[in-house]
């Protein structure tokens, strides 16, 4: 299906989804983000993937939500359609998403990071939740899920003022995995995929879950739902080839089964 506001392509087996509105420093409008949807759920079947990078721009990996398309809205108009609902599915893919951010994500754009599994941050990243200059606030899980990542008081002060953090802020403050120069972000991204890749890919959803249901319950009910997740790598004929392969002093040959 040809999209219209994001490029698609593989990179091996990492696929590369690129934000593609550059007139509007990819502004997250209905149309991109149900184009997302689709494009990561065709990767999720796709079993040549194993990994995914969303990328934007060296500008932006995305400026906020669509304001133009949200300007008019009334309240009845917006609970009603509740036009935030497609937005929840991007975080419930199976596959690994990292997120390659360089430039400007501002509001959705980084709540729209925020949900992927992995930030990498660009030297010339910016991220903010600049809502409140709009008479608004986050709407797609931004005042839970910064909060989550760099604490109450660093979250509050993003989301009452609106200041941006840059990325060497963000790395210290936890909300991306790594910074690295604008020109190799890309690259870097796809070689973390790739390594991603090598690894048995059944295993690697499980340990996705495992690590997402960190930020939804409590630490005992996760520590149950770990546990019962790691006796369920035992099904797999990966978790032997892995035990096995180190014991004989070799690199195990996942069958990802
Ligand atoms: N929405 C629509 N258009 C945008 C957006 C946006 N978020 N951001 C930039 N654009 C457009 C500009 O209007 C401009 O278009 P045009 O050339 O037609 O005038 C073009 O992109 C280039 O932008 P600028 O000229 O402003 O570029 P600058 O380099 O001067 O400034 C900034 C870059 C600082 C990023 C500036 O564009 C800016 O402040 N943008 C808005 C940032 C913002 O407030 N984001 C939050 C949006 S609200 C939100 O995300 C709520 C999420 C709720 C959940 C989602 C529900 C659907």
């Amino acid at each position: 299906m040809p999209y219209e506001t994001i490029l698609v392509e593989k990179r091996g087996p990492v696929g590369l989804v690129t934000l593609n509105r550059p007139k509007a420093l990819n502004a997250l409008n209905a149309q991109l983000i149900a184009e997302l949807d689709a494009a990561l759920t065709a990767l999720d079947a796709d079993g040549e993937v194993a990994a995914v990078v969303l990328t934007g721009s060296e500008k932006a990996f995305a400026a906020g939500a669509d304001i133009k398309e949200m300007m008019e809205k009334d309240f009845s108009e917006a609970f009603t359609s509740d036009f935030i609902a497609p937005w929840a599915r991007i975080a419930g893919h199976k596959k690994p998403i990292i997120a390659a951010v360089a430039g400007y994500a501002l509001g959705g754009g980084c709540e729209l990071a925020m949900m992927c599994d992995i930030i990498l941050a660009a030297d010339n990243a910016k991220f903010g939740q600049p809502e409140i200059n709009l008479g608004t606030i986050p709407g797609a899980g931004g005042t839970q899920r910064l909060t989550r990542l760099v604490g109450k008081s660093k979250a509050m002060e993003m989301v009452l003022t609106g200041r941006m953090m840059d990325a060497e802020e963000a790395q210290r403050s936890n909300l991306v995995a790594r910074v690295v120069p604008v020109a190799d972000l890309v690259d870097e991204a796809v070689k973390l995929g790739q390594s991603i890749a090598t690894k048995s890919q059944p295993i690697v959803q499980i340990a996705k879950e495992a690590v997402n249901v960190a930020y939804e319950t409590t630490l005992a009910e996760g520590i149950r739902f770990e546990r019962r997740s790691f006796y369920a790598t035992f099904a797999t004929a990966d978790r032997r080839e892995g035990m096995v392969a180190f014991s004989e002093k070799r690199s195990p040959d996942f069958t990802h089964r």
